[in-house]
């Protein structure tokens, strides 16, 4: 029961958190750390890679085109309460600007936890240093220009990846996911959201067309839209539920499932 009491009092204070950041985020859309990248007409669209461009309007440009983000990460400070251990490490693999860290740390009520959140780019992971230390936190943060896919997993109770796995190449994903199911304890879960594609392509133009109409109905035009769309292409490698649930089960995951899902954004939950 008291657990129980705990969690809600964490829910209730990230609502608020939640809050200031959506006026924030409205405030921001009429200042420069608006995401203006695909507005003007481009004669070639290049690859999307990370860059100091996409730092400056990353806050924006993800909570304008992931539908759900801010309600998801609320919900990590719960899923941290659950799963955390005492001395033993959190990981936020594609760390970004530090969002899904900042939420991890506010579930952490035990002793002896590292949060370690890494990321390959340079830009994100300045900014995310920046960003994070100005956090009081229970937990020792330690933000790393890493590649994901090279980087020991030891000790962990929480691995987090937010929309990171889709960037990683196809082949690299199963050897990742192997390795972050031996670098977690027993009892300790994986987190991993992603953008999904479906097997059914009636499904899949549904999803595609409702998250487009989330994109208009964010400010992004039809242009916008689009560019983005042809720069992702080939860069972010969506893949089915059922994709993923056999390759988190062929890891060894004794339970899995999809805890959230907002239009074609899913996350799972895994537990060792
Ligand atoms: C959030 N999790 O706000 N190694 C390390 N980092 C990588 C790799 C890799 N191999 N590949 C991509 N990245 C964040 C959002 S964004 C998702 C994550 C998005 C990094 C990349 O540099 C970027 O910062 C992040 O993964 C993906 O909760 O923009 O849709």
């Amino acid at each position: 029961m008291a657990r129980l009491f705990t969690s809600v009092k964490i829910v209730i204070e990230l609502s608020t958190v939640d809050v200031m950041k959506t006026n924030t985020q409205s405030k921001t859309t009429k200042n420069k750390n608006q995401d203006k990248l695909y507005s003007q007409p481009r004669e070639a669209i290049s690859s999307f890679v990370f860059d100091e461009s996409v730092v400056k309007v990353f806050e924006d440009m993800i909570g304008r085109s992931v539908p759900g983000y801010a309600t998801l990460l609320s919900m990590f400070p719960v899923l941290t309460h659950v799963f955390i251990q005492p001395d033993s490490r959190c990981y936020d693999l594609g760390c970004s600007l530090g969002a899904a860290t900042l939420a991890i740390q506010q579930g952490i009520k035990v002793e002896g936890v590292e949060i370690i959140a890494l990321d390959n780019s340079l830009a994100m992971v300045e900014k995310c240093q920046t960003l994070t230390s100005e956090h009081k936190s229970q937990a020792k943060v330690s933000v790393k220009l890493a590649d994901i896919c090279e980087s020991e997993i030891t000790n962990a109770s929480l691995v987090v990846m937010n929309f990171t796995m889709q960037f990683v190449q196809k082949e690299a994903r199963e050897p990742l996911i192997n390795k972050i199911y031996s670098g977690l304890n027993t009892g300790g879960a994986f987190v991993l959201s992603e953008k999904i594609k479906c097997s059914n392509s009636r499904e899949q133009d549904r999803l595609t067309a409702l998250h487009h109409d989330f994109k208009k109905a964010n400010g992004y035009s039809d242009l916008e839209i689009s560019q983005k769309r042809s720069a992702l292409e080939n860069v972010l490698i969506a893949e089915t539920v059922e994709q993923h649930v056999y390759r988190l089960k062929q890891a060894g995951f004794s339970e899995v499932l999809v805890w959230f899902q907002c239009f074609n954004f899913v996350s799972f939950l895994a537990i060792k």
